[in-house]
């Protein structure tokens, strides 16, 4: 069998001038993302930019923050991972706890929903992989931090969470959720022929209020309030996944979507539940 290297290398030599040791830097389009120096005036607008967005929105989108080529090394890398990622089945809540008995059955607290995803952990990525690479390299992090408004970010802390290839095959789906992260951080690699759309209610929830008759209403079908993000290879999503519930519609056809995770908190030691541990990758660290 070939190793995960071997089928980097062998796959790289074709015809993209991006290797699998490229910088992170060589990754994304820096003429119109320019975050190497965020104190330069152009970087300044286009930070101030992705807060307004997100203060709109609890969404930013950043098209084409990955170059093309960068985009074509990492669905190979993507489709070299993918074989190890974990696929699990899940039925719960939009809480990612379980359901309360106590509470009445059309509570959110208590509609179940069904959740099917495959996906690679952060300590699965061998230490070379470029996906991992980027997601290390300071320059992002502090450039995400500026775009989110933040005194300072940290890595998740979750020795599985922190960094996901997400690979969702024909007939899976993300179920209404929301994270345990205060933002998630997402670059998409390649849509499904249909379906795998992401969907979200901008921050139907507050830190002070959980507006259950919002989510209840959304959870028993009204749309009325759903945006959906159409997905575009390249584009660096900032998603304020805490607030916001969100969704991923069911996955039809033979090509997996690929989407690489980037998780940061606020604040230093943020781990997942073990829970969540145990449902999304199968294991407890
Ligand atoms: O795959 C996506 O686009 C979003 C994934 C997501 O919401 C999650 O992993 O919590
Ligand atoms: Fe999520």
């Amino acid at each position: 069998m070939w190793s995960y290297r071997d089928r980097m290398e062998a796959s790289t030599s074709e015809t993209t001038p991006l290797s699998a040791d490229s910088s992170p830097q060589d990754l994304v389009d820096l003429a119109r993302y320019p975050l190497l120096d965020l104190k330069a005036p152009a970087a300044i607008a286009l930070a101030r930019e992705c807060r307004a967005q997100l203060n709109r929105t609890g969404a930013c989108e950043l098209p084409g923050f990955l170059k093309a080529e960068a985009v074509e090394l990492l669905v190979r890398e993507g489709d070299a991972l993918s074989s190890l990622a974990y696929h699990s089945v899940a039925r719960g809540t939009p809480y990612l706890e379980p359901s309360d008995p106590a509470l009445p059955a059309d509570h959110p607290r208590r509609i179940l929903d069904d959740t099917s995803v495959g996906v690679v952990a952060y300590d699965q990525f061998p230490a070379d992989s470029p996906m991992r690479r980027l997601y290390e390299w300071d320059a992002l992090m502090a450039f995400i931090c500026a775009a989110l408004g933040k005194e300072k970010l940290y890595r998740y802390a979750d020795p599985f969470g922190a960094l996901n290839l997400a690979v969702m095959r024909d007939g899976e789906r993300l179920h209404w959720h929301y994270d345990m992260t205060d933002f998630v951080t997402s670059i998409a690699l390649r849509a499904a022929e249909r379906g795998g759309d992401f969907e979200y209610v901008p921050l139907i929830r507050s830190a002070a209020s959980e507006n259950y008759p919002r989510v209840q209403r959304l959870l028993l079908g009204d749309n009325g309030e759903v945006v959906r993000v159409p997905m575009h290879a390249g584009t660096l999503l900032l998603f304020e996944g805490r607030n916001s519930i969100h969704r991923v519609t069911p996955i039809y056809g033979e090509t997996t979507r690929l989407v690489v995770l980037l998780a940061y908190d606020t604040k230093p030691g943020t781990c997942s539940s073990k829970l969540l541990q145990k449902s999304r990758y199968g294991r407890t660290a």
